[in-house]
């Protein structure tokens, strides 16, 4: 997302499974087909994973369910059912394919909804980030599973569908490549999932990039969208963000201008393009949060821009405050906690909140670096730092080398919520380890911490909900761990 890398991908390689035929292409379509559509009903699920997060980052919609309701041509008649939004599932409804996406956190779920709805006879496609590195996994579950991006695949599957051949597997490899972005249909959008307006405490999800060239061993992205770094065209782009304003946003007194979370993985990979990007957000009077990259920041102008562009935040992964840490990242060249600290004031200074991302490592953090960083974040008065445990997610070189190594200890996908240890540590005992991990992350959390943040930071109201959000997040994950392992605050 931001990891800030200068290694270049080598391969785009978004399913780990060979395809298991040839060139799926479909473009005879029969009469039958035609009329089908017509009333062909598409059920779309988001499935929320039980240790998925509480946190109010959850921006209006799911974004692959997003973009397959964009590309799905108009006759046919599409539902969405988000359980991040508590949408109830109707598994007696009458539709004609289900289709459930997937990330790992969101797996299992995923799993559960299908077998259900396939008990009730209903055909179910399985897609997403998981399923593309989890192919035989999946297909357990599904009458058909789609490896790698959608965009040049998804109407040949709904014409399978419609025509009653729909195939097992549907791999992005036998399609070409995708090279631009599909534009969000915001009203189709709204219509389908029934969400209504909202004010600019929430974010309305969008993308100007997708991709990015790096290759960070703890990232999907090299092995997914990988090199195929791909920009929107400026008058799409505007269009979009005026039509989700008038969709999706309620002005109020506290808030006259929408929030939208811009969900590219790279967003400035040369200063040029990035700029321009910023150049064109000024216009469209928004508010909007960002991952990215550190370097960048560390060029004041590119600070005013983003200010002047409406940039509310910036989520940045430092990683580490460490320097053994950074350099294991492959970063402790190019950065260091004194540089986090000037950058964080710099941008402070210009009206940018930084929200910092830190990765704790068993095999290379102690419990005294746990004290330090909770210090760090409290000293610098970090906005809404997130404390990830180091996970390898399917689809990343590290979960191969893990693998390989045979160091993951749980495979249970529910934990890959990046507060759990599932892999080996040499050095902790994973249960002290954890307990460490989620009472340090509360401690970032304190009262004491949440009060300078408020008075230090821009965007005072923002700082507070988002902290008050994550205190109780963290508490309740803290709790639940107390109970379920017999410690005794
Ligand atoms: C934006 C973002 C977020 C946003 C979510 C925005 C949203 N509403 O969707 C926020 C900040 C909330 C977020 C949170 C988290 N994220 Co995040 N996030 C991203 C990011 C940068 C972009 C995701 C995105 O918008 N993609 C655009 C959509 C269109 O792509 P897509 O989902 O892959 O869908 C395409 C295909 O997969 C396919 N497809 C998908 N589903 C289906 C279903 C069917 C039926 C079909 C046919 C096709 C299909 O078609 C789509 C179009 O091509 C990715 C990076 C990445 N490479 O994806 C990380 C990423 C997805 N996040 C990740 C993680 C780990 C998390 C968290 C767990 C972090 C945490 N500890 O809390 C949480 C989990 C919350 C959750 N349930 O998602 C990992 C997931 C790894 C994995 N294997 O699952 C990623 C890949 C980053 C990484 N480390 O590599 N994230
Ligand atoms: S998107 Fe992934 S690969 Fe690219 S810089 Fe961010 S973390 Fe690294």
């Amino acid at each position: 997302m931001n990891g800030n890398s200068s290694k270049q991908s080598q391969a785009t390689n978004p399913c780990s499974l060979k395809p298991a035929f040839g060139l799926t292409t479909n473009l005879i379509m029969g009469r039958t087909a035609r009329q089908d559509k017509k009333t062909f009903k598409l059920l779309l699920i988001a499935p929320k994973g039980k240790k998925d997060s509480k946190s109010n980052q959850q921006p209006l919609f799911n974004m692959a369910i997003g973009v397959l309701v964009s590309i799905t041509p108009p006759e046919y008649d599409i539902e969405i059912a988000d359980e991040h939004f508590n949408d109830q599932i109707n598994y007696d409804g009458e539709y004609d394919l289900v289709g459930i996406t997937s990330r790992t956190i969101d797996a299992s779920r995923a799993y559960e909804i299908a077998d259900l709805f396939r008990q009730k006879g209903k055909r179910v496609i399985l897609g997403g980030l998981h399923v593309s590195f989890n192919p035989d996994e999946a297909q357990a579950h599904a009458n058909s599973i789609v490896c790698g991006e959608a965009e040049n695949l998804w109407s040949t599957v709904l014409d399978d569908a419609a025509g009653n051949r729909l195939k097992p597997l549907y791999n992005s490899l036998d399609f070409p490549p995708v090279t631009k972005i599909a534009p969000l249909d915001y009203v189709r959008i709204a219509k389908a999932s029934k969400r209504g307006k909202i004010d600019g405490t929430k974010s309305i999800p969008i993308y100007i990039t997708r991709g990015c060239p790096f290759e960070c061993s703890f990232c999907v992205t090299p092995n997914f969208t990988g090199k195929l770094y791909r920009t929107q065209d400026p008058e799409e782009l505007k269009k979009q963000i005026e039509t989700a304003k008038e969709v999706f946003f309620k002005k109020t007194r506290r808030a006259s201008k929408p929030w939208f979370m811009l969900c590219d993985e790279n967003l400035g990979i040369n200063k040029k393009k990035l700029w321009e990007a910023l150049e064109l957000l000024k216009g469209c009077n928004i508010n909007y949060s960002v991952f990215f990259s550190m370097n960048f920041l560390e060029d004041p102008e590119t600070v005013k821009r983003l200010v002047d562009s409406g940039c509310l935040m910036v989520l940045v992964g430092f990683e580490s405050i460490k320097q053994s840490s950074l350099e294991a990242y492959n970063k402790g060249h190019v950065n260091s906690a004194e540089k986090f600290k000037r950058v964080i004031d710099e941008c402070r200074q210009a009206g940018l909140n930084i929200q910092g991302n830190f990765l704790i490592n068993p095999d290379l953090d102690s419990f005294k670096d746990m004290d330090d960083l909770v210090q760090f974040v409290g000293r610098n008065n970090v906005f809404m730092p997130i404390f990830q445990i180091i996970t390898p997610y399917p689809g990343t070189k590290m979960y191969q080398e893990y693998t390989k190594k045979g160091l993951i200890t749980d495979y249970d996908w529910d934990k890959y919520n990046a507060s759990n240890l599932v892999i080996h540590s040499a050095s902790y005992e994973p249960v002290a380890f954890q307990h460490k991990f989620l009472s340090s992350y509360y401690k970032a959390y304190s009262w004491k911490n949440i009060v300078n943040r408020v008075r230090k930071n821009p965007y005072k109201f923002l700082n507070l909900i988002t902290s008050l959000a994550f205190r109780k997040n963290i508490e309740e994950q803290l709790d639940t761990f107390e109970r379920n392992h017999n410690i005794r605050k």
